[in-house]
């Protein structure tokens, strides 16, 4: 095995791991009567209009019971839900917001990551590759008040599309920070230009997606995670133009309002400014 391809299996783990740490699961219990008729009810209606609707064949029937399978001895639900469905939750639930647009969390948050002061420059190698990024700007309130108590987050993958803690061999925290703002609002954070990325295509996930002659890609993205007491907590990415999965998301958590648009530096790195709007909690 290749062992800097991030197998399926071996971010798919991670993913289900950092999952269960994350306290979001184990909820399932919890969801009242109504609601969970009308949500389990649902799904397996919808799944039993699909089969009807198509004619499902037996065949058919197994080959699916056989990637579901998969998809959990691979770990790989975390991916498969946050790629085919949280963009339609983030859009609900922030359907009311006034401040700054958000985007889905993914399968590779990890919290704790290392605190630097700004202007910081996120943990990285040595010798890591890409186009310098300084990423600059403010954390406000919905009406321009500077949030001086706010951190603000961001995690990435590297020149080739890898996460540190889902793919081997990369240094534990390398391109995740936590930036707490200085005493204006303002941050700045120096890293890398992030890569494309690719969700591993020797899982099931991937496996699905190639059966209906999908690709597998996701645009390049920083993740980002805002925090200010007494406000609501913005999960995000941001988005580069020219990318050319910038239409066709595989996971379709692209909005026009998520472009960083960095400019040359004149030194071979480029800079970028995104100024922040939190709504009140
Ligand atoms: C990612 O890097 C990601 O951001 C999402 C949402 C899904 C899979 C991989
Ligand atoms: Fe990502």
């Amino acid at each position: 095995m290749n062992t800097h391809s991030p197998a399926a299996a071996d971010s798919g783990a991670s993913a289900t791991d950092v999952f269960r740490q994350s306290g979001r699961s184990g909820a399932g219990a919890d969801i009242p009567l109504e609601r969970a008729q009308a949500l389990i009810g649902d799904a397996i209606k919808a799944m039993n209009d699909i089969a009807e609707k198509h004619s499902m064949t037996y065949e058919e029937f197994n080959i699916l019971k056989g990637w579901l399978i998969q998809v959990g001895e691979d770990g790989e639900w975390p991916l498969w839900l946050d790629v085919f469905l949280e963009h339609t939750i983030e859009d609900i639930v922030t359907r009311d917001r006034k401040g700054s647009k958000g985007s889905i969390f993914g399968p590779y948050y990890v919290p704790g990551s290392p605190v630097v002061q700004s202007p910081a420059t996120i943990p990285m190698r040595d010798d890591e590759k890409g186009t310098r990024l300084k990423f600059t700007g403010r954390i406000a309130d919905v009406d321009g008040n500077a949030l001086t108590d706010a951190t603000i987050e961001l995690w990435q993958a590297d020149e080739e599309g890898y996460y540190s803690q889902f793919a081997p061999d990369i240094p534990e925290w390398n391109l995740r920070v936590t930036v707490p703002v200085d005493s204006e609002g303002n941050f700045e954070i120096n890293t890398i230009q992030p890569a494309p990325y690719q969700i591993p295509t020797d899982g099931s996930t991937g496996k699905m997606i190639a059966a209906i002659d999908g690709h597998a890609w996701r645009p390049a993205h920083l993740h980002i995670l805002v925090k200010a007491p007494g406000h609501q907590d913005l999960i995000q990415q941001l988005y580069f133009p020219g990318d050319e999965h910038n239409d066709d998301d595989v996971a379709q958590a692209v909005k026009p309002e998520l472009m960083l648009d960095p400019q040359p530096d004149g030194e071979g790195g480029r800079t970028a400014v995104y100024n922040y709007e939190l709504d009140k909690a």
